[in-house]
């Protein structure tokens, strides 16, 4: 971390300009400071949180002497109409940058996050239930690395119903929906869902027809003796990356339009949304993917002259998906589950045969929750 070597008021007291010993330097505004000053009477010193709003700090907020300390590691402000003098350490001030160039017209993706295809995702990041309670180290390792491909096994988990609730636990807490705090993904006679067939199922994000959509899905299997049932997942954001590569219309459409997504269950239960299958934050970081054939609702969002492109665009974006360059194709065993982010990973199955037996059940549970035992382990 490199030291500062001066600071100086600029800007009538607007902002400051500090200088590091390299000579380069960086700026931040006096309302940005003044924000951010974490003296007891802005922040609460028991749980840290702001005590302030905005209109307390008056729009004329201004720095009237700035100094940097003998050995250089922390600053000292003062702020004027309003009487204050606040520190700030240097180090503080290196982590929260924001004078620097960004460039916002480039799609990106968090710097923890990795994008993957068949060819770099072969093994896949696994770990015992029994490892995950008693050793902290190695189910951080784990976490860390679902986080970072959106996916993740789990091996020696109970081969008893219910099981997908306590893994779930392990690190966030169950979403209930219309299915339940968790379901039976079993063949059924007049199913309410095509995953409760033995048909296949296009590789897809669940429940892109709720909002907020559950940000992870958890399937962990019971039986799986019946031919067929394999599993497949595929990296939405690697699909969507591609699909830029290969056509950067194509990706402007299915990230400028929303679609629509539609769930009509038996009683009490319509669902509805409308998202673009690729979606984009305002400074163009990719936030989600929401793709799924059986829930897709008549697109109404976008215009006449722009369907048949957004059709072709659509099209290959499916196309991609298909793949099976961009697939990890794997068979669960009892016992084993997966885990993946909703919000990025897609998963399919092949069909299964009417012998044997195919028994998973799944639920969700969200991402929030992944972040912060990531945090605090
Ligand atoms: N189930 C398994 O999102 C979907 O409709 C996929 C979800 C029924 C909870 C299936
Ligand atoms: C689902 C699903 C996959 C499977 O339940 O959402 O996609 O392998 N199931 O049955
Ligand atoms: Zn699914």
């Amino acid at each position: 971390m490199s030291l500062f070597k001066s600071v100086k008021v600029i800007n009538s007291g607007k902002a400051i300009l500090v200088t590091r010993i390299d000579g380069s330097s960086i700026r931040y505004h006096s309302t940005w400071l003044r924000d951010n000053s974490n003296d007891p009477k802005t922040r609460d010193k028991n749980n840290g949180q702001r005590l302030i709003s905005i209109s307390d700090i008056p729009v004329n907020t201004y720095i009237k002497y700035a100094s940097l300390d003998k050995d250089g590691k922390n600053i000292t402000l003062n702020f004027l109409p309003k009487k204050k003098q606040i520190k700030f350490s240097v180090k503080w001030l290196e982590t929260h940058a924001y004078d620097k160039k960004q460039n916002n017209s480039k799609v990106w993706i968090h710097r923890d996050l990795k994008t993957w295809s068949q060819a770099t995702l072969k093994r896949v990041p696994i770990i015992s239930y029994k490892l995950a309670k008693s050793n902290k180290k190695l189910f951080l390792k784990w976490l860390k690395s679902l986080h970072c491909y959106g996916f993740a096994k789990m091996s020696g988990c109970e081969k008893k119903s219910g099981t997908v609730i306590k893994i779930a636990k392990l690190f966030g807490y169950v979403r209930e929906t219309n299915y339940g705090k968790w379901f039976d993904v079993k063949s059924k006679l007049n199913a309410v869902n095509l995953a409760y067939t033995n048909l296949g199922l296009q590789a897809h994000t669940d429940n892109p027809y709720r909002n907020p959509v559950p940000t992870m899905q958890i399937l962990h299997c019971l039986r799986s003796s019946a031919r067929g049932g394999d599993s497949k997942v595929i990296d939405g954001f690697k699909a969507a990356l591609r699909l830029k590569k290969e056509n950067k219309n194509y990706f402007n459409l299915l990230s400028k339009y929303c679609s629509r997504f539609e769930f009509k269950g038996k009683k009490n239960v319509h669902l509805k949304s409308r998202f673009p299958m690729i979606e984009l934050s305002p400074d163009n970081e990719l936030t989600a993917v929401h793709f799924n054939n059986r829930s897709i609702a008549p697109i109404i969002d976008v215009p006449y002259n722009d369907m048949p492109n957004y059709y072709k665009a659509y099209r290959k974006f499916s196309s991609i998906i298909d793949d099976p360059a961009m697939a990890t194709t794997f068979k669960l065993a009892p016992g084993e589950c997966f885990i993946l982010d909703n919000t990025r990973v897609l998963h399919a199955r092949t069909a299964y045969s009417g012998t044997g037996s195919r028994w998973l059940q799944g639920c969700y549970t969200d991402k929030d929750g992944l972040l912060s035992t990531i945090l605090t382990l």
